[in-house]
């Protein structure tokens, strides 16, 4: 059983394992933690990670990123359609009328669902981590931010299932953060206690999200969360592009908008000179050679102008800060520490911000980059038999609150009820009693759409069936049970007729498993996202087999020179370095791009020809070797 927590951010994600050490990050081929979110398709594989992020100049319309927060969205989501025209990649409306993502792959025009492109983006951390941990993984923790819907939720599960993963839980980004900080803290209070109260506050690269978690030894409960969805790193970046445009245009006469290749490149030396900002107050320079028409771009920016520029969304800081005190009805000395992570919160007016909210320094305690990724891994010890890890219970909470209304199809029994206010503690089932003489419907729908980021609020529907009225023709009493599962993920998980029995007897319940009437499960996307892995496998040993092709050339013909010389005659040794110059040029030419078993057949041709030569230099090599031997037995 493997203990794996992954964070799947928008920008970076990171992930940390337990070994016998205990928990750590760990590094991907790249030697680098952090594997970028991107997913590059091309005529002839994938790549994921740093080597798609490197393909984004020059395969940038298959090239796929910023992808996170299109999980369960309709295509025709203000969110969607606002991202549409900033993307170099093409978004598809999917007959569920869900967002969908069109590139070519394959040299085919292609489809793929948002749980497709995640999943495939997932296959590479799973791979990442199983290099790390040298067996396979299947088990992990992996985090989403805590306004994640439903609908949302539920994407993101399937996507973990089309890659191969079981998911043991949906953690909240700011939850695992918690448990990140609780787990080994010593001295917190025992559960009588007072508890203590921590804040926790992520800036990422696409969103705001605030908690506060009241811990006591062994435990730590969620009290409130509060978000912009909308408010990260990225607003920043998008920020500057935009001051850059505006100026290049003025004094380069350049229309960047026009040229998605000029704008990914713009946004890349924008992010860096933000980040150069976090650390330096002067005047910093933005230089890009051959931008367009062959110009050559100067531009520069100090952080008074950039906090100048970035006003609009400096200000909106505050709003989740204090509506998660609000909602706490903690008062601002009841806070023990406020901990921010994120790589956005680096940004020194971001950090003063909070600091002057809260009336105390913040605390950088916890690993900006890996404290999500961390927590996750946490989670995934606790939950996990094969791993020895202290205790420690999480409530979380329900981020919007749910109503559930029912209908039967003659009974004029319409009604609805909230089963879960907001900040309601999850996981959590209840029971609810009807007294029904037919079958019905729930729906279950978030009661106040002004707080959703997004404008879609049904849940899912489920349908009671088998309900019949009492022998005496009166209504049954039917018990539903509804749950907001591990993953935050809510359900109508049971529900049971109760028969009356007549005088002493006790009541008999008969248990009935409700429909749940719209869901797909995503097995055909699992079929194909497995035929991409074969794909990406066969294309790797087609290009390891052009590679042995060119390196038997360059090495033989080394030793032709060389070690061979004195093995071969003049004659053969010029036929075979003429053939070797063949070679050469046939790989750069028609042998380019052919099958694999093309340059397994060429290998062998060559090696007929090598073979015999190496043959004869190593017998030479053993010769002297072999009287060593024997001399040291006499
Ligand atoms: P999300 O949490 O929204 O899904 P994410 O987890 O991918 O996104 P992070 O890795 O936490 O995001 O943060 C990335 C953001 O932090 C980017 O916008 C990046 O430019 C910004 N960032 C990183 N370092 C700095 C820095 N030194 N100064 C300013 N911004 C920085
Ligand atoms: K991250
Ligand atoms: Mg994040």
């Amino acid at each position: 059983m493997s203990v794996v927590g992954i964070d799947v951010g928008f920008q970076n994600c990171y992930i940390a394992v337990a070994r016998s050490g205990g928990i750590e990050t760990i590094a991907n081929e790249y030697s680098d933690r952090c594997t970028p979110a991107w997913v590059s398709l091309a005529s002839k594989n994938r790549t994921i990670g740093n080597a798609a992020k490197g393909q984004i100049i020059t395969n940038f319309k298959n090239t796929v990123h910023g992808f996170k927060k299109f999980h369960g969205r309709a295509f025709d989501d203000p969110y969607v359609q606002g991202e549409k025209p900033k993307l170099p990649y093409s978004l598809h409306k999917l007959a569920s009328g869900n967002t969908g993502i069109k590139v070519r792959y394959l040299d085919e025009d292609k489809v793929f669902t948002i749980e497709q492109v995640t999943a495939m983006l997932l296959t590479k951390l799973k791979e990442t981590s199983e290099s790390a941990l040298k067996k396979p993984v299947v088990d992990c923790v992996i985090s989403v931010p805590s306004f994640f819907t439903d609908a949302e939720r539920r994407s993101v599960m399937d996507a973990t299932q089309i890659a191969g993963l079981n998911c043991l839980r949906l953690i909240n980004d700011t939850t695992a953060v918690a448990l990140a900080y609780g787990i080994y803290k010593q001295d917190l209070p025992t559960p009588e206690e007072k508890p203590r109260n921590v804040v926790f506050v992520d800036l990422g690269h696409s969103s705001f999200q605030v908690s506060i978690s009241a811990f006591n030894k062994g435990k730590l409960k969620v009290l409130a969360t509060a978000f912009d969805p909308y408010l990260g790193g990225r607003n920043f970046d998008e920020a500057l592009v935009d001051n850059f445009c505006e100026e290049f245009k003025a004094r380069y006469k350049l229309n960047v908008r026009e040229n998605p290749r000029a704008i990914l490149r713009l946004s890349q030396e924008c992010e860096k000179l933000k980040k150069l900002m976090s650390a330096n107050c002067s005047d910093l320079p933005i230089n890009i050679e051959c931008f367009m028409n062959d110009i050559d771009v100067t531009g520069k920016m100090n952080r008074v102008q950039f906090e100048e520029l970035c006003a609009p969304f400096l200000m909106r800081v505050e709003a989740p800060l204090k509506a998660v005190m609000e909602q706490s009805k903690l008062s601002r000395d009841e806070i023990y520490a406020v901990e921010v992570v994120g790589g956005a919160t680096r940004i020194p007016s971001i950090k003063e911000r909070i600091s002057k909210f809260f009336g105390k320094d913040v605390s950088t305690t916890l690993n900006a980059d890996e404290a999500v990724a961390r927590g996750c891994a946490l989670q995934c010890a606790i939950m996990s038999p094969a791993f020895k890890v202290r205790e420690f219970s999480i409530t979380d909470v329900v981020p919007f609150p749910i109503t559930l209304r029912w209908k039967s199809p003659t009974e004029d029994g319409v009604g609805e009820c909230e089963v879960y206010s907001k900040n309601h503690a999850a996981p959590f089932s209840k029971v609810i009693t009807f007294h029904k003489k037919e079958p019905f419907d729930l729906e279950a729908f978030y009661s106040l759409p002004q707080e959703l980021p997004y404008p879609d609020i049904r849940i899912g529907r489920f349908s009671v069936q088998n309900v019949v009225p009492q022998p005496d023709g009166e209504s049954s009493k039917v018990k539903v049970k509804v749950r907001v599962n591990v993953h935050g993920i809510f359900s109508v998980s049971s529900a049971s007729l109760i028969e009356k029995q007549k005088g002493e007897g006790e009541d008999v319940q008969m248990d009935m498993e409700p429909t749940v009437q719209n869901e797909g499960r995503p097995e055909d996307q699992v079929r194909e996202i497995r035929g991409m892995i074969v794909q990406d496998k066969l294309e790797k040993e087609r290009n390891d087999a052009k590679n042995a092709v060119e390196e038997y050339v360059y090495d033989l013909r080394d030793k032709l020179c060389g070690i061979y010389e004195k093995y071969t005659t003049e004659e053969d040794s010029n036929r075979l370095t003429m053939m070797l110059e063949d070679t050469e040029n046939w790989l750069y030419e028609e042998g380019e791009d052919q099958d694999k078993q093309v340059y397994v057949d060429k290998l062998e041709d060559l090696k007929s020809f090598g073979q015999p030569i190496q043959d004869k230099h190593r017998e030479q090599e053993d010769r002297p070797r072999a009287f060593e031997e024997m001399g040291k037995k006499i």
